[in-house]
Parts: C-alpha cells; structure tokens; sequence
C-alpha cells in the first residue's frame, strides 16, 4: 500500500521543494491521505505550503503561501474530537 501510495507522488509536481511527507486518513474513508509539505528560498525569503492528496494521486487541497519552509508535518486527532488535525513546523530566513 505505501509502496503504491509514494509512487504516485513521484509522479507528481509541487510548487516548491518538497520537503516533509505525512500519510493519514483525514477524512475516515478507506484510504490515506498523502500530505506534502513544501518549501522554496525567494528574494531572501521562505515560501511553504502544505498540500494534500487523495491516495490515487488526486491534489485535494492546497493552503495559502505559509511564509515559511514546511520542514515536518503531522496529522493526528489532537483533541480528542474523531476529526484530524495538521500541524507544522517551518522557518524562515529571519
Ligand atoms: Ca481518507
Ligand atoms: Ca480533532
């Protein structure tokens, strides 16, 4: 299942470097979700995203510029509610 789950990300293209990968099931379907944390240096600046993919290689969600380069990202239901939380570290040149 991993195996087939990162072929697919090898295949696909992300706006900056990636850096941190992340498999969950956000959404308590069959399957996990792949998400991706990117990063890339511009102007003396940091720019990141996190982006989350189905496990057929579909892009569902990407966030907004984080400002920073996502370096670790965790998927875990971290108060207790039955749904899944994100959460990321990064920096920036600063
Ligand atoms: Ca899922
Ligand atoms: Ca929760």
């Amino acid at each position: 299942m991993f195996t087939s789950q990162f072929g697919v990300l090898l295949n696909k293209s992300i706006s900056g470097s990636v850096r941190c990968v992340e498999l969950a099931n956000l959404d308590s379907d069959t399957d996990m979700e792949i998400i991706v944390g990117d990063g890339t240096i511009v102007s003396m600046s940091c720019q990141g995203h996190l982006t989350i993919f189905e496990s057929d290689g579909t892009q569902t969600w990407q966030s907004s510029d984080l400002g920073k380069t996502v370096t670790r990202v965790k998927a875990a239901d971290m108060d207790g509610d039955g749904n899944m939380e994100c959460e990321f570290e990064g920096y920036n040149l600063e």
